[in-house]
């Protein structure tokens, strides 16, 4: 709604009123309801004369917004125990450490970076839930877990400080992590302060998609009996810039759906961001109150702080609400950067009764005039409604002041953002300001201050912190292992084929069909897909394990007379996410990083089609390996030619090369459901019983062929990314050329293809090499090559590649069905000669056969391309490479792939 219309909806004395007698009348008799019966009777009685009006034709006319001012009313705010002031004290303090720790690392050089003005503004928001709110995990409670505003985190160095977790140098180490030890990482990322961090939430959306589905794994854990998860809250800070992101907002839907009463999200109304204003021509908390309250969601406005309690008491005619209403959020953030006068003149001053209103205050109570979001009993009350209120999520919209305290250095400018530095002059007023004992010595050295331990501040913080269980942000690293089944258990996979011909995904729902029933861990594994289960034939799980829903099934489902019907419910192990990547990769870091926020191991099966997956969600991948999060993707219909009727944007032929990035992410292209098998269960056991913080990512094809029994001794080479498949001979002949070829993925069939045709039309051997990771074996050779470097007078190890490749003789050819890239990055660990081939060039349909000859990944291709190569290291003669490209029927002249 606009501004206009909600002037309209909310406040009579708007211009077009045509009879302000009988505006008035209405008006009393609805406060004489309020009086005599309370409002619940007034909504009742409002809701049915609106109907009424409704369906008589006058078009929408209740809001979903309410007037710019609190939602709770003065009269009804639980009031914040203990001392005020001393509370205020102690924030006051937290306030100035963590300032003076971004002061301090840029006085020496502004080259390290640091905010100061968000938390800031966001400093009663924190410490209100500090202090009342946030349970650390302990033996009476589970623990609340808090999403913090990623570029706030010298707020929580500051109390972690204080609490005496973190020393003075430490806090001098901040953003300091390789050059001092135990130095602070610049936002939160458990990967870099393991102990300490929960949540990655910086890039901008992702602490807010990821709260969501963290609330509702909580929902999900706790309908299954795996954890119990009532009582515990999940927080999440979120600026008012950040909702732009279309995470941010993007599945808020789904909390209101799910009645995740577990949520409470707090926007940091500062009314600014980076640049500038949030809305400067509009208002940031109308237009997220409507947005929230359409989503389902429990909507708590706290905007004006307790020293305007007196004056909106006082405001029977509207007016003050009206001027409110009026201003825009460009002039709230203007009004904040100057001073009281500026506020009477522009503020009040729009309305000469409201100027008449404030001649008794002086321009420094004008200035007083606090936000709700920085006035701790506001907050407070906030709070206190939000964990009791049952059956939806909540949003407080806290309006609060960026840059808050830092005066002429940025409260309320523009350039807040980024000031990493005070004057001296601004300095001492924020001292003055929040009254800390510092002498201007201190002061002008941005000494970090911690009182003493006997000090009211200080028994404070101990006393409630202990009273809620303990300091946070605490991750713990580790949970209770899991046993986790054999190879033995995939038996199945094991074994060839015979004349069956499957897909890789048919082989890998086999496996995740063998471990939902295994008896060790078959509770814990958690598949979860996004609209693609008939796509990749897992539908025969729907009615085997059940379609979580919190509701259950409150229909008879179309198909309930077939044996796989769709089956919601309550207990439901399947998250159908619907047709969302983000939350189903948000769902998928929620379960796998579930040993560290629940204690609980949750083994994620995520998966999707392959092109919809890294590029699509990377900054979630991203916060997926940060988080420490252990399960499996499995990018499904992969391949550039294997997917091959769907064309140029599903066919995927670069997802390796973008998980490859990824530093724990242990990345597999296999192309046998042996290889599958192995990978998946060695995936379980470092993951789940030796706890080590990596997470697989696994393509999978939707092409059907014969898959061969399992060589022996494989298993080792399958896991460090290369094993011979086959072994090349030409009759007798010893001396034949020989060639070495690799494949992975459905190309190995193509690569096993050529090696025929070399040996029957060329007489050259040709050794085949199920390539099942290019990823790790370049992992596995760089470290090898630093180590060498490092260690120049002892004896040189080998990469495992090398150790493969070495002696067998004859130039190396690969063939994938992934762009060059992807087999390209073992090179330099290939003795002699290497040649890649690939899928560069945009995706189009027809037949697998077209596409890869298109593509040039063919046997054909293959054979030529080793011919090639043994003709330039001069063991055959370049006529023999002609003469099969044209019994081949290779165009030469068809045009580069990359280029049509
Ligand atoms: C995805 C992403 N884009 C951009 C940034 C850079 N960035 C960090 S904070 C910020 C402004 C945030 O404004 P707001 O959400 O209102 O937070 P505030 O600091 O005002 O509380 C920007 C653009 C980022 N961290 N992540
Ligand atoms: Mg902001």
């Amino acid at each position: 709604m606009t501004d206009s219309l909600q002037t309209l909806s909310t406040n009579g004395a708007a211009a077009t009123d045509i009879d302000a007698a009988e505006t008035s009348e209405w008006l009393e008799a609805v406060d004489a309801v309020v009086e005599h019966d309370g409002p619940d009777r007034a909504r009742h009685i409002l809701a049915r004369a609106v109907q009424r009006a409704e369906l008589a034709g006058s078009g929408p006319i209740a809001s979903i917004t309410t007037p710019y001012v609190n939602t709770i009313p003065a009269a009804r705010e639980a009031k914040l125990p203990g001392d005020p002031a001393v509370e205020r004290r102690l924030r006051s303090i937290i306030r100035w450490n963590a300032m003076a720790m971004v002061v301090r690392a840029n006085k020496i050089s502004s080259e390290l970076g640091g905010h100061i003005a968000s938390f800031q503004s966001l400093a009663t928001l924190y410490e209100v839930g500090y202090n009342h709110f946030w349970h650390a995990a302990s033996d009476a409670h589970g623990g609340d877990l808090v999403y913090f505003q990623g570029h706030s985190s010298p707020g929580n160095y500051a109390r972690a400080y204080l609490e005496g977790r973190l020393t003075d140098e430490q806090l001098d180490g901040f953003r300091q992590e390789v050059s001092k030890p135990g130095g602070l990482s610049s936002y939160p990322h458990p990967w870099l302060m393991p102990e300490f961090w929960q949540f990655p939430t910086v890039s901008l959306g992702i602490g807010a998609i990821t709260s969501i589905y963290q609330a509702r794994f909580m929902k999900y854990l706790a309908a299954r009996g795996m954890d119990q998860t009532d009582g515990r809250k999940v927080w999440a800070f979120i600026g008012d810039g950040e909702v732009d992101e279309p995470e941010t907002l993007g599945s808020i839907g789904m909390a209101g759906r799910e009645h995740l009463d577990n949520l409470i999200w707090v926007v940091n109304c500062n009314l600014q961001r980076l640049d500038g204003p949030v809305r400067g021509n509009g208002k940031i908390i109308q237009e997220l109150e409507s947005d929230f309250r359409g989503a389902g969601w429990n909507v708590i406005k706290v905007i004006w702080g307790s020293r305007w309690d007196p004056l909106l008491a006082e405001d029977h005619d509207g007016r003050l609400v009206k001027v409110m209403e009026e201003c825009v959020d460009g002039e709230y953030q203007t009004f904040k950067s100057r001073d009281g006068a500026y506020v009477r003149e522009h503020f009040f001053g729009r309305d000469p009764v409201l100027l008449e209103r404030v001649s008794h205050m002086s321009d420094e109570e004008i200035w007083l005039l606090n936000r709700g979001g920085l006035d701790q009993q506001k907050v407070y009350a906030a709070y206190h409604e939000a964990v009791r209120h049952t059956g939806q999520p909540t949003v407080i919209l806290a309006k609060t002041i960026k840059g808050y305290g830092m005066g002429v250095s940025g409260e309320g400018q523009m350039i807040t953002h980024q000031a990493k530095k005070m004057t001296e002059d601004a300095l001492l007023a924020f001292r003055d300001r929040f009254e800390l004992p510092l002498s201007d010595e201190q002061v002008r050295a941005a000494e970090y201050y911690k009182p003493p331990d006997d000090s009211p501040e200080m028994q404070f913080l101990r006393e409630r912190r202990a009273e809620l269980g303990g300091s946070l942000p605490v991750r713990r690293g580790k949970a209770e292992p899991l046993e986790v089944p054999g190879l033995d258990a995939f038996k199945g996979q094991l074994e060839s084929t015979g004349d069956r011909e499957i897909s890789t995904t048919m082989a890998f729902v086999r496996v995740l069909a063998a471990l939902l029933r295994d008896k060790r861990i078959g509770r814990h594994v958690v598949p979860i897909v996004p609209d693609e289960s008939r796509t990749f034939g897992m539908e025969g799980m729907f009615r085997q394990v059940g379609i979580y829903s919190p509701v259950g099934q409150l229909y008879q489902p179309q198909d309930s007379e077939q044996l796989m019907f769709y089956k919601e419910d309550k207990h439901g192990q399947i998250l159908e996410e619907g047709i969302t990547e983000a939350g189903s990769i948000s769902s998928f870091i929620a379960a796998g990083s579930s040993y560290s926020a629940h204690g609980v191991p949750m083994i994620p099966f995520y998966i999707y089609y392959s092109m919809f997956g890294y590029q699509r969600v990377g900054d979630l991948v991203w916060a997926a390996a940060d988080s420490r999060t252990r399960g499996f993707l499995l990018g499904g219909t992969a391949g550039r030619t294997t997917l091959n009727g769907e064309g140029l944007q599903h066919e995927d032929g670069h997802s390796h090369v973008l998980f490859s990035v990824v530093p724990n992410c242990r990345a597999y292209d296999p192309a046998f459901g042996y290889e599958v098998a192995v990978i998946i269960q060695a995936g379980l056991r470092r993951m789940v019983v030796e706890q080590e913080d990596v997470f697989y990512y696994i393509t999978l094809m939707n092409e059907n062929y014969h898959h061969p029994a399992m060589p022996e001794g494989a298993v080792d080479g399958i896991l460090r990314g290369m094993y011979m498949l086959r072994e090349g001979s030409v009759g007798r002949k010893k001396k034949a050329p020989r060639v070495q070829l690799l494949g992975s993925g459905t190309i190995l069939n193509e690569v096993l293809a050529a090696a025929e045709l070399l040996e029957s039309d060329f007489g050259v051997a040709a050794d085949v090499w199920s390539v099942t990771s290019f990823t790790e074996l370049r992992r596995d050779g760089i470290e090898v090559e630093r180590w060498n470097m490092l260690h120049p007078l002892e004896q040189p190890r080998r990469a495992y590649a090398t150790e493969q490749l070495e002696g067998r003789g004859g130039p190396v050819i690969a063939s994938t069905d992934y762009i060059r890239a992807f087999a390209d990055q073992i090179r330099q660990w290939v003795p002699g000669r290497y040649r890649v081939l690939g899928t560069d060039g945009f995706g189009r349909s027809d037949f697998r056969q077209a596409l890869r000859r298109f593509f040039e990944v063919d046997r054909y291709y293959v054979a030529v391309a080793a011919l090639k190569e043994l003709a330039d290291e001069g063991t055959i003669d370049a006529a023999r490479v002609k003469e099969a490209i044209d019994r081949y029927q290779l165009d030469a002249e068809a045009p580069m792939p990359t280029t049509v």
